[in-house]
C-alpha cells in the first residue's frame, strides 16, 4: 500500500483546527484544486515541502523574498536583533534607520509610519487621506487589491462610476457606500468620476502596476491623468506599492512611471519576509497622524526591532549597484523563455515583467483591465499550474496573482522552468 503524502496528512490536521486549513485563503489551492504544499524549509530560490520535494519558488512569500531565502547578511542581522530583544513597545534607533533608508529611495515621501501588514498600511493611508482632506469618497479600481480593510473590499462595479457592493460577507453596504470603483486604464470613466464627484474625493488609490489581477500596468497616460485630476480636485493620489515597492525597481512603480503620488503604501520587500509595512508622504499630511494630529493610528508591534533589522538588511542588499539590472535581466529571460516555449507549441500566451515581478496570461495579448484578465482560460491555467508543480516549479496557485523572481534564481532555474513549461504547453 502506498504511503500517504505527508502534505495530505498535514492538510487534514490543519483543516480540523484552522478554517480551510490555511491562515490566508489563497494558500488553500481552492482555485486550482489539490492539496496545498506544507513548507518545511527554504534556501535560495527553493523550498521543500513536507515530503521533502524541492520546488523552484516563484512566489517568494508573495513578494518579500527578493534576495531569495536565507540570504546570509539578512539572517545575520536578524540573529543579532533577536539576541537584543524581540519587542519593546518603545522606540528604537533601528526604526529611524529604516525610515531614513525608505525616504532616501522614495523622494515622494518626507515622513513614514511603520506598521505590521500591507492591509494595515492601506487602511491607515485611507483614514489619513480622509482625515487630511475632510472628504469621504474614495476611488479604487476593479482588480486592484489593497488588503482586506472593509472600505477597500469592493469588487466589480463595472459600468460607469458605480458605487460598489461589498465582496465579503460582514461588510455592511454603508461602509463601502463612499467607495467608487472604476475600470483600470479607462480614461473616460476616470474623467467622468472626477467631473461628477471631484469635490468629494478624498483619494484615489491605485496599484500603478497591478499585481492582484496577475500583472497589469497602468498606461503612462492613465497614471499621469490620475495625478493631474487628483491635483486639480484637491484629492490625494495614493500608490499602493505593497507589491511593487522595492520590487519593480529601487524607486517602485512611481519611479518606473515617473509619477509622484501624495501617499505611498509599502509592505513585503521592506520587511524582507518579516511582518512589516509602511505608509508615508509629505510632512504636512503625515503630521495629521496621532500623536501630532487628529488622525488616530497605532500598533503594539509597529516598527518591531527584529522586523526592522530584516527590512534594513534587505534594503541594503537591493541598493547595491547593478542589483536591479541583474534581477530585471533574469526575470526578463524567464518571461521571454516562456513566451518562446508557448509560441513553439502554438499556445496563446502573453507575459510581462518589471524588475523582479512578472505575470503571464494564456491569452494572445496582455490585458489592460480586470474584465479582460477574466477572459483567461482557468482550466488551462490549472493544468499548467499542476504540471509545473509536479515538475518541481511552484507558481502562485491562482490565475490572478503576479509572480516573483529573486536574486537567488539562477539561469539553470530559469532554463528548468522553461523546459517544464514547454512540456506542459505541448499537452495543453
Ligand atoms: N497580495 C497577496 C494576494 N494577492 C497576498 C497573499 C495573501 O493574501 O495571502
Amino acid at each position: 500500500m502506498a504511503h500517504p503524502d505527508p502534505n495530505d496528512i498535514l492538510f487534514e490536521r490543519a483543516r480540523a483546527v484552522i478554517p480551510g486549513g490555511v491562515n490566508s485563503p489563497v494558500r488553500a489551492f481552492k482555485a486550482v484544486g489539490g492539496t496545498p504544499r506544507f513548507i518545511k524549509r527554504a534556501q535560495g530560490a527553493y523550498f521543500w515541502d513536507a515530503a521533502d520535494r524541492r520546488y523552484i519558488d516563484y512566489i517568494g512569500s508573495w513578494g518579500p523574498m527578493i534576495l531569495g531565502h536565507g540570504h546570509p547578511a539578512v539572517v545575520e542581522a536578524v540573529q543579532r536583533a533577536v539576541l537584543e530583544g524581540f519587542s519593546f513597545g518603545a522606540p528604537t534607533e533601528r526604526e529611524i534607520e529604516l525610515a531614513e533608508a525608505i525616504l532616501a529611495l522614495l523622494p515622494s515621501m518626507e515622513m513614514v509610519r511603520l506598521v505590521s501588514s500591507g492591509t494595515e498600511a492601506a487602511m491607515s493611508a485611507l483614514r489619513l487621506a480622509r482625515g487630511a482632506t475632510g472628504r469621504k469618497t474614495i476611488i479604487k479600481f476593479e482588480g486592484c487589491y489593497h488588503g482586506h480593510a472593509d472600505a477597500l473590499l469592493v469588487k466589480a462595479g463595472s459600468g460607469l462610476a458605480t458605487f460598489g457592493n461589498p465582496t465579503s460577507a460582514g461588510v455592511p453596504p454603508e461602509v463601502v457606500q463612499h467607495t467608487l470603483v472604476l475600470e483600470y486604464n479607462n480614461l473616460a470613466q476616470l474623467e467622468e468620476a472626477f467631473a461628477l464627484h471631484g469635490n468629494d474625493i478624498a483619494c484615489l488609490m491605485i496599484e500603478a502596476i497591478a499585481g492582484n489581477m496577475n500583472f497589469v500596468r497602468a498606461s503612462a497616460a492613465f497614471a499621469k491623468r490620475c495625478r493631474e485630476l487628483c491635483t486639480r480636485h484637491g484629492a490625494l493620489l495614493v500608490f499602493d506599492e505593497v507589491m511593487t515597492g522595492f520590487r519593480v525597481g529601487l524607486h517602485g512603480a512611481q519611479g518606473v512611471l515617473g509619477v509622484t503620488p501624495d501617499l505611498t503604501v509599502l509592505g513585503k520587500v521592506i520587511g524582507g519576509g518579516m511582518p512589516l509595512a509602511a505608509f508615508g508622504g509629505p510632512r504636512a499630511i503625515m503630521e495629521q497622524l496621532a500623536p501630532m494630529g487628529p488622525v488616530y493610528q497605532a500598533g503594539t508591534l509597529s516598527g518591531n526591532p527584529v522586523a526592522t533589522a530584516c527590512g534594513l538588511a534587505t534594503l541594503k542588499e537591493i541598493s547595491r549597484p547593478g542589483f536591479f539590472d541583474a534581477l530585471s535581466a533574469r526575470t526578463g529571460s524567464l518571461v521571454q523563455g516562456l513566451k518562446d516555449a508557448a509560441a513553439a507549441e502554438g499556445v496563446p500566451f502573453s507575459a510581462d515583467s518589471e524588475g523582479g515581478m512578472f505575470g503571464f496570461f494564456l491569452l494572445d495579448a496582455l490585458p489592460q483591465n480586470y474584465p479582460s484578465v477574466m477572459k483567461s482560460d482557468g482550466a488551462r491555467f490549472n493544468a499548467l499550474f499542476h504540471g509545473l508543480l509536479d515538475r518541481g516549479v511552484y507558481i502562485a496557485p491562482a490565475l490572478y496573482e503576479a509572480g516573483f523572481v529573486s536574486a537567488a534564481h539562477g539561469e539553470d532555474d530559469i532554463a528548468a522552468t522553461v523546459a517544464a513549461a514547454r512540456e506542459i504547453f505541448r499537452s495543453l
